[in-house]
This record gives C-alpha cells, structure tokens and sequence, in this order.
C-alpha cells in the first residue's frame, strides 16, 4: 500500500491528505515528529521536506506540487485541475505563489509562536503519540529550535512580521479572487482553492480541518490568530473546508477507502 510520509500540521501534506482524500485514494499515513523526522525522510529523498509518498513498487516522491500532478494522472476523478489551458494555468500560478511565496512566509510566524512553547510545539505536532513520548519531545524542541528557525528563514522580528504580512495579503487576494464565483479560478472547486485553503487553515483553524489544535489554545499562539478570525477570507476558509474537505481523519495507519 502507499505510505504517506508527514507531518500533521504542515500546509503542504494538508493539500496532498485533501487530494488524496477527495481521490479516495488508499494509502498509510506515518507521522514524523520535525527534528527526528529529518533521518527517515533524508534516507528515501536526499532532502528532509515532507510530505513523501512511497509507492508500493518502492519508488519515492516528493514535493507537494509534483505529487499532485501524480494524483491528477493516475487518479483523474473528481478532477482538481481545470481542463481550459488558460484556466489550468491561472491556477497553477496561484499554486506556485502560494507554494513558493506565501506559504513560506506565513509559516515563519506560526512556526515561530509554537517554537517559543515546547510544550505546546509538542502537543500540536505529536497529537498521536503517548504522553511520554510528547514529554519527551518537548524536552528536545528547545535544542532543535535553532535548526528549525534556521531551515525556515524565520532570522529575527522582521521575519515574523513579514509572516503576518503574508497572511495579510494571502486574505486579502483571496476575498478579491473569490467575490464572483466562491471559487479562486472560474466556478468550481479546484487545487487552486485546496492549495490556499490549507495555508490559510494554519491561521484560521477551521471546524473540520485534520489540523485541530490541542486546546486550550496556546496564549502566545491565539494572539498570532486572532486578528485574522474576522476576515472575508476566513470565513471563505471555513465554507471552502465545510463544502469541500469531506470526511478526514488525520489518522495514523491504513485509510478507509
Ligand atoms: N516545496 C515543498 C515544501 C514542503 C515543505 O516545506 N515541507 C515542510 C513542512 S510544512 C517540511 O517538511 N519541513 C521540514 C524540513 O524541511 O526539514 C512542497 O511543496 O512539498
């Protein structure tokens, strides 16, 4: 069976698990912990980003964007990418700025307000392990803070505030984007809309997002999100999650499907 190598809270597995979802696809999925995770996926891919996919014949891809050109060929149905050239290309655009631009950014101030609470850094990404095992965990977060900042540019305030900026103005081109039809590209569901949708849900938190957080929230990490709970855009987050995202359980092990 296919295995799906991630972590649970990431944007960019949360856009792969939507598909894969959708596609009714079956697969494994194993959640790594950020640090020790680096060891298990470096060995398959040569590089430490998840997520990964290891085929049943063995063979390993990465890269959310790649992956997903995967899925649309090998699992056509329901169709995620528009079949108009134009169209098709309007919402590869919106992937790649998001993917390569916007993403990144935003993650620096959440990462950054999780890395200044272990525990909570802990709870949020081992959500399936035992008690001791997050203890554990949240003992080593300190010591892999400086490699996490370092691999995710966030070097200093200006790198956070450039974060919440980047929320800012992923919000805002969404509201715009979305005024017409509901949708990012013409009048239908595609990746362009999973592909912000999942971004934006690691600032809005949606009801039926796989990506919970333990509560009660974080202190620190509530006053990052707050500000954006009111937006347009937030509340297209939410209907886009509870319209589109079906049934996901952010499990570990074999789907359902
Ligand atoms: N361009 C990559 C980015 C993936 C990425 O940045 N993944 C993060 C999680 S959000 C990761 O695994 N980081 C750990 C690392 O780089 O070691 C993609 O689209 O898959």
């Amino acid at each position: 069976m296919i295995e799906l190598l991630q972590f649970r809270h990431s944007p960019y597995n949360e856009k792969l698990r939507w598909a894969l979802d959708l596609k009714r696809v079956p697969h494994r999925r194993r959640s790594l912990l950020p640090g020790p995770h680096m060891g298990v996926v470096k060995k398959l891919t040569g590089r430490t980003q998840t997520p990964v996919l290891v085929m049943d014949d063995g063979a390993v891809i990465d890269g959310s964007a790649r992956l997903l050109d995967w899925l649309e060929e090998r699992h056509p149905e329901p169709r995620l990418m528009p079949d108009d050239p134009a169209q098709r290309e309007q919402m590869l655009a919106i992937q790649r700025r998001f993917d390569e631009d916007i993403t990144p950014r935003i993650r620096r101030a959440v990462l950054d307000a999780l890395l200044r609470r272990p525990r909570y850094f802990a709870a949020v990404f081992g959500e399936a392990e035992s008690p001791l095992k997050r203890r554990l965990y949240s003992l080593i977060v300190p010591l892999a803070a400086p490699i996490v900042r370092k691999g995710n540019g966030i070097t200093g305030a200006a790198a956070v505030a450039d974060g919440i900026a980047a929320g800012r103005e992923a919000m805002e081109f969404v509201a715009a984007q979305a005024t017409a039809t509901g949708y990012l590209v013409g009048d239908r569901f595609t990746l362009a809309d999973i592909t912000a949708a999942s971004t934006l849900a690691t600032l809005v938190r949606p009801a039926n997002s796989p990506m919970q957080c333990p509560q009660p929230l974080d202190s620190l990490f509530a006053e990052l999100i707050a500000p954006f709970q009111k937006h347009p855009a937030a509340q297209w987050v939410r209907d886009i999650y509870s319209r589109h995202r079906g049934a996901s359980a952010d499990f570990e092990g074999p789907s359902p499907y």
